[in-house]
């Protein structure tokens, strides 16, 4: 126990950080997570439950902000983490047009806290910064893929605000020869995704209809594309950008991508729904810029740490449905 690595998580309840949870758990770790105070407790462990890890003997939960850098020296000097991994965020893109400020005060103060906090108090640590493909915006190279080396020309508060904390931490890394290596992650789904993203609205949507609890599903843009992969393949990608030998930009994605039309499409069909009878478009989700085309080329991911992704868009689609209707108790 006592040679056992302690990691440190920001945004542990979130989709990423249950399913990390579990990874570091099976391997031994002691896992520490920052949560937030909330009016209602219950749902600040609601995924680490549902992930069947919380409570756990070595999993240890603090209250704090990533905006609140004293928390974060406290919980530093408490625990003195082997490993940091940075994925607290207000994560939705259309939301960060409604609240820039808050998306701004989080991913990219909120980071740059981390990293100072981190400097003073463990600066020997190893940390992993939760990038995003937002941070690209749509700039494209020539054969339709973006990668490492494709400039970055965010269009949304959030894309802005992760490649604010993208530079910083490569700056941190060049400048104090500290362990910090960006993902820059393309989209990546699961069943505890949360329910106002495109993938999980579209089961959630299609169930109540299939219930007749609803007869429509309002949407936003169909026409989009996205990279979309499966969550606990990707936060294992994250763990291998902390083993390596050197402190790295990686990226992660399938390379395969697909339309917001296709899922509903394939959402819908797996419950013998009709799209053309049900979705209807509301202009309330386009947001005042879009990504019209992401989709990623890992492959210094792939040659690095030989990392694959082993669940598809479908299989994950019908993972999504599978878990939703045992929820709602449907056979
Ligand atoms: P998520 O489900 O939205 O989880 C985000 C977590 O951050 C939540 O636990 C949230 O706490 C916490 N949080 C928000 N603001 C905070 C603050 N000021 N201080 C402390 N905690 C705060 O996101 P995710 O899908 O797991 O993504 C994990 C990270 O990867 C995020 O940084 C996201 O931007 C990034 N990312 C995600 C994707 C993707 O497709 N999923 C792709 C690329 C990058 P509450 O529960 O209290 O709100
Ligand atoms: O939208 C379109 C929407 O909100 C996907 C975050 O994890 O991935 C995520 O950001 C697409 C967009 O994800 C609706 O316009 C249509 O084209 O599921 P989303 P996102 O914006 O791509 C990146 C990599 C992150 O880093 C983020 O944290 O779907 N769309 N109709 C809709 N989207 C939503 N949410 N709701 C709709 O009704």
């Amino acid at each position: 126990m006592s040679d056992c690595k302690t990691a440190f998580i920001t945004g542990i309840n979130g989709q990423d950080g249950s399913y990390l949870t579990e990874l570091l758990l099976d391997k031994g770790y002691k896992v520490v997570g920052l949560v937030r105070r909330l009016s209602v407790p219950e749902s600040q462990t609601s995924r680490l439950e549902e992930a069947g890890v919380y409570p756990h003997e070595r999993l240890f939960l603090e209250y704090g902000d990533l905006t609140d850098m004293s928390c974060l020296v406290r919980i530093l000097n408490k625990y003195q983490p082997d490993e940091i991994y940075n994925l607290a965020a207000q994560s939705h893109v259309r939301v960060s047009f409604d609240a820039p400020q808050f998306t701004t005060d989080t991913i990219a103060i909120g980071t740059l806290n981390l990293l100072e906090s981190m400097k003073e108090v463990c600066p020997n640590a190893r940390m992993y910064q939760a990038g995003s493909s937002e941070m690209f915006g749509n700039s494209i190279d020539a054969d339709g893929f973006q990668r490492e080396t494709t400039p970055m020309l965010p269009v949304s508060p959030y894309g802005c605000a992760k490649l604010y904390a993208h530079n910083l931490c490569r700056t941190y890394r060049e400048s104090y020869d500290m362990f910090i290596s960006n993902g820059i992650l393309f989209n990546h789904e699961s069943p505890r995704r949360g329910g106002n993203f495109v993938t999980n609205k579209i089961v959630k949507g299609a169930l109540d209809i299939y219930e007749n609890k609803t007869g429509s599903l309002a949407l936003g843009n169909l026409n989009a594309t996205r990279d979309w992969g499966y969550s606990r393949d990707y936060v294992y990608a994250m763990w291998l950008m902390l083993q390596h030998e050197k402190a790295d930009d990686f990226v992660c994605s399938t390379g395969k991508s697909h339309t917001v039309g296709d899922v509903v499409n394939y959402v819908f069909k797996r419950l013998d729904l009709c799209p053309d009878q049900h979705i209807t478009i509301d202009p309330r989700y386009f947001r005042p810029n879009e990504l019209d085309d992401l989709k990623g080329d890992c492959s210094k991911l792939k040659e690095t740490f030989g990392w694959e992704p082993h669940v598809g868009l479908e299989d994950m689609l019908d993972e999504m449905i599978a878990c939703e209707k045992r929820r709602r108790s449907i056979s």
